[in-house]
């Protein structure tokens, strides 16, 4: 049997003192591992963090690809680890972290259903936004399970200015700078094939899990790009066609 509190415990701690921890290695499946996700987050809102939302990893082929994972995961974002739309940003709490581009949903009404999510008003506004992932696994390497208990990288995240949703608007193009270079460069229609779509597998993974998602919650939709290394000093912006753009430096 897995040891859910202990491998909890454990990631918590790699996270806390950072240092990054070996893959678990013990064969536990993503039912076990969404357990350990939520002890995980369980220890934290003990400490007294609050979820703000959250988020869809691997739902971009240019990710699956870049980290050799194939299904579609999800994540709880706490409020804690937002970083503010221009700011400078502490790095130094991170093992070896990661920013990718985002497209940011603010949830309308309490989704507990799919149907819920399909419902008029289930996205009241919509950003761009900037993820950083910092795995807190050795190398960065993992298998599903892995990735899933321990929080789907989630470490941080800046959402910009938002903007009225309107659905019409979904395939839009990504730029993604770094020290003012692009570096990658996509559209939101490679997150899911249409990213209207992360709400309600955000949904529906939610549900799974026994998740409500609540009215003024963000939905991190997953990276439409594959993601970069994120180094001291790294000015980041992201620029969604239609939507504007978000930035931050890491200090
Ligand atoms: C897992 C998180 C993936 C995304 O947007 O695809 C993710 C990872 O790559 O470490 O957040």
């Amino acid at each position: 049997m897995t040891d859910i509190r202990g491998l909890a415990a454990v990631l918590d701690e790699a996270a806390r003192t950072v240092r990054a921890v070996p893959q678990p290695g013990q064969g536990y499946d993503v039912a076990a591992a969404y357990r350990v996700q939520e002890e995980l987050l369980r220890l934290r809102m003990e400490r007294g963090d609050r979820l703000s939302g959250v988020k869809l990893g691997f739902t971009s082929e240019g990710k699956r690809r870049q980290m050799g994972v194939h299904d579609v995961i999800f994540g709880r974002v706490p409020e804690s680890s937002a970083i503010l739309d221009g700011s400078y940003a502490d790095i130094s709490c991170y093992i070896h972290p990661r920013v990718e581009p985002e497209v940011v949903y603010l949830i309308g009404h309490r989704i507990a259903t799919v149907a819920d999510a399909l419902a008029p008003g289930a996205v009241a506004a919509v950003a761009p936004g900037i993820e950083i992932i910092d795995s807190r696994y050795e190398n960065f390497r993992f298998s599903l399970p892995d990735v899933i208990a321990d929080n789907t990288s989630a470490a941080g995240y800046v959402v910009g200015p938002w903007r009225p949703y309107d659905p019409a608007r979904w395939n839009l193009g990504v730029v993604f700078e770094v020290d003012g270079r692009p570096v990658q460069t996509g559209s939101t229609g490679a997150i899911l094939g249409d990213p209207r779509r992360a709400v309600v597998e955000a949904a529906r993974l939610a549900a799974a899990h026994g998740v409500v998602l609540e009215p003024g919650w963000i939905l991190l939709a997953g990276a439409a790009t594959p993601a970069e290394p994120l180094t001291p000093g790294a000015h980041v912006r992201v620029e969604v066609q239609h939507l504007g753009s978000v930035s931050f430096t890491a200090a």
